[in-house]
């Protein structure tokens, strides 16, 4: 039995579609706490982060999603962070977004000034700069700025200097990566299992393996992006990418890391609901929170 804490963190600023600001409110509506507590585990809703709307951030640029909105976007992660640190810290956090760029805000509170393992669950690395992003959207750069890459504003959030090490990150299901940030992951040391090697080694080997890499964390965080899954049973992301996870994998995955007994923190990011059939996207993302916190058929 474990306490969990939920946080809500509606943000859209990091990318240019609108929607994903209302994840939160589809996870919860997809019972995200009833399930949990169907499990054993003692759940609190710690409500939401404040986001400002972005059409009161207008004036700032006229492209969504990009460098205009840093300031809001690393106000959010502050908040994330201190809503985090009032959580008791034995508590399992987690944090519903919105887009991927909330990972520098939740990432960072759930490592508590710890070492942290992440394993980025995501057809995209968010491995981008400033300099390298060809979108100029902030939810493509998150990971970088975590591992001490990209603009000091990012970087040096919450406390000075970066918040994980490279050489502790994994990244799993990965079909759709910009030049820069092939180079970068490269330069950096950073594991990176692409659809490619899920296809070859399957499921079950990868996470053996990451497994074995984070033996003696005390702490391991999960940053599930909703567009690792394959577009046909997770239609509401705002940038699909076909090939990716089967239901089956996904589930494998979370079931094989609960089994590993490593993983203290959690975020689900880029559900959009807009583009949803059904809430399907937030219920599966649901499923996935259930089968990574131990529940088991048998
Ligand atoms: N790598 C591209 C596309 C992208 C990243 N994350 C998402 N899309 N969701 C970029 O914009 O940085
Ligand atoms: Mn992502
Ligand atoms: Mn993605």
């Amino acid at each position: 039995m474990k306490d969990i804490g939920i946080l809500g963190v509606p943000m859209d600023l990091g990318q240019g579609r609108r929607g994903v600001d209302m994840g939160p409110s589809a996870m919860r509506y997809g019972r995200l706490q009833e399930v949990l507590e169907g499990l054993g585990h003692r759940v609190h809703d710690y409500g939401d982060v404040r986001v400002p709307v972005v059409e009161s951030l207008r004036h700032t640029q006229q492209e969504p999603g990009g460098m205009g909105y840093l300031e809001a976007i690393r106000t959010v992660c502050l908040d994330t962070i201190a809503a985090i640190d009032q959580m008791p810290a034995e508590v399992f956090p987690i944090v519903l977004g919105g887009d991927h760029s909330i990972a520098m805000g939740s990432v960072t509170g759930a490592s508590r000034g710890e070492r942290i393992g992440v394993i980025w669950v995501d057809a995209h690395a968010d491995f981008n700069t400033p300099e390298t992003s060809p979108s100029g959207n902030i939810h493509g750069m998150p990971l970088a700025h975590l591992c001490g890459l990209g603009d000091p504003r990012l970087v040096h959030l919450g406390r000075p200097g970066a918040k994980v090490r490279p050489e502790d990150v994994v990244l799993i299901g990965i079909r759709s990566l910009d030049p820069g940030e092939v180079q970068l992951l490269r330069e950096r040391g950073v594991m990176v299992y692409t659809m490619k090697e899920v296809d070859i080694q399957g499921i079950p080997a990868i996470a053996q393996q990451v497994a074995a890499k984070f033996k003696g964390f005390s702490r391991v965080h999960v940053s599930l992006d909703a567009d690792v899954l394959d577009p046909e049973i997770a239609p509401g992301v705002g940038t699909p990418v076909p090939g990716g996870l089967t239901y089956r994998e996904a589930h494998l995955l979370m079931e094989l890391l609960a089994d590993a007994k490593i993983v203290t923190s959690l975020d689900m990011v880029e559900v959009n609901p807009i583009l949803d059939i059904a809430n399907r996207t937030a219920k599966i993302m649901v499923e996935l929170a259930s089968s990574l916190l131990g529940k088991k058929i048998y």
